[in-house]
């Protein structure tokens, strides 16, 4: 091979080659060819089928387009007679677009009205997106609080937690830009956009962590804002409400955990909020993260050791052995392992500690800091808070115990 210009097709064709069996990796935990519910089944029953039409027809226009370019390629032959219009053609090769395009029409239509269906719906969620991550609020109300015993709102972030075969509601919509919520295993993506709301239906079939990224462009950390939905069997899920549910427990007197909870009621309680958090005279301290962060909004830490993930599901609250072993458990296990949340052996340290030694380091959340000006001094996502090493011993020991 000599020529270099067969060389570069060579190589061209050889990545793409890569890339195309990249595509068909076994495992891949996005792929929407793998519906792991109703509604991506809906989706993939469509797309099977409009993929091999329209693959049919790309490859008959390729092979048309290469024959056409071959047997007529310039040998110095005459200008062949020029002739214009041929009704019969023009007709043929409008008429069978037009019915493909109609035979691809009528399913996709059914398609939509199926998955916009909501009259049997059993489940709400409110999903606000904002930067860089997703808050999930479900309200007590209805079916709720009749079938679910959601008897109080509850309020997470990063992982939609939901019991299986459930037909749950997501009204989902944002704080400050657009932002897209997508679990490709089970349903198609959704627009958040500031002042409205949009509805999404979610089912899962099997219990499992489903993940997903925000899927509109939202700034600086838009690659940093992940989603995952957890599906639980009903049991798990029931046992995952009520400890959401249940009272606060201020750490042991002595404990290191119990200094932990006097940094955080010093440094963090304005943005966060923690149910129950009461401060040394008894009252109960309400956050105002508005105040302090333009979205107005920061993650709820009451249950944080429930996640495995955080900031965005984007970094483990996991060890990488803990982590394997829930995510990789068969069904039946799954829920076991979910709902024993983050034990101090299996903290993923690490991560943790870098994002309270300083969080925009290692997200990005905003250019330049001296430019708090421009935003009312309001942060966008958690800023650098200038804690020593001991500080941070104590807020990771009572945050260990927020589960
Ligand atoms: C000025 C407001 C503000 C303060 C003060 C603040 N945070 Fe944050 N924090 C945020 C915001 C906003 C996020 C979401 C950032 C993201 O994921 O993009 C966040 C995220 C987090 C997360 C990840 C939570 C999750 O579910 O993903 C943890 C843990 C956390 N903060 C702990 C703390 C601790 C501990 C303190 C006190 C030492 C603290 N924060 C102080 C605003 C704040
Ligand atoms: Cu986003």
């Amino acid at each position: 091979m000599k020529n270099p210009r067969r060389r570069v097709l060579a190589f061209a064709g050889a990545v793409s080659g890569l890339v195309a069996l990249a595509g068909c990796a076994k495992d891949a935990p996005q792929d929407t060819w793998q519906p792991a519910g109703p509604n991506a089944e809906t989706i993939d029953n469509l797309q099977q089928p409009v993929f091999l039409v329209a693959g049919i027809v790309g490859v008959i226009v390729f092979l048309a387009v290469a024959w056409v370019v071959f047997r007529y390629r310039d040998r110095g032959q005459a200008i062949p007679d020029q002739t214009h219009g041929k009704p019969a053609v023009e007709i043929t090769l409008t008429v069978i677009p037009v019915l493909i395009l109609i035979g691809v029409a009528v399913p996709t239509a059914r398609t939509i009205f199926d998955l916009a269906k909501t009259d049997d719906t059993e489940m709400v969620v409110n999903v606000t997106g904002q930067q860089w991550w997703w808050e999930y609020d479900y309200p007590a109300i209805g079916d709720n609080v009749e079938k679910y015993g959601l008897s109080q709102p509850i309020v997470t972030s990063g992982q939609l937690v939901i019991p299986e075969n459930t037909k749950v509601l997501l009204r989902v919509t944002s704080r400050d830009v657009i932002h897209s919520y997508w679990i490709p295993k089970l349903n198609g993506k959704k627009d958040g956009v500031p002042g409205r709301v949009h509805l999404l239906r979610l089912e899962g079939s099997k219990p499992g962590i489903y993940a997903g990224q925000c899927t509109e462009f939202c700034g600086l950390s838009h690659a940093y804002m992940r989603m995952e939905t957890i599906v639980l069997k009903r049991a798990d899920f029931d046992a995952w409400v009520a400890n959401q549910l249940a009272p606060y427990e201020s750490p042991a007197e002595g404990t290191l955990a119990k200094e932990g909870e006097a940094l955080y009621i010093q440094q963090c309680s304005r943005c966060h909020q923690v149910n129950g958090l009461a401060d040394p005279e008894g009252n109960l301290i309400v956050s105002a993260p508005e105040q302090y962060v333009v979205s107005g909004a920061a993650p709820n830490l009451t249950n944080l050791m429930t996640r495995n993930t955080f900031a965005g599901a984007t970094w483990d609250l996991l060890s990488k052995d803990c982590r394997d072993s829930v995510w990789n458990a068969s069904s039946d296990e799954f829920g076991s392992k979910y709902l024993s949340g983050v034990s101090a052996e299996c903290l993923n340290q690490k991560d943790l500690r870098e994002w309270l030694r300083n969080a925009p380091e290692k997200k990005p959340m905003y250019v330049d800091p001296t430019k708090l000006q421009e935003t009312d001094g309001k942060y966008r996502g958690m800023p650098a808070l200038g804690l020593t090493e001991d500080q941070i011993d104590a807020l990771v020991a009572y945050l260990l115990e927020r589960k």
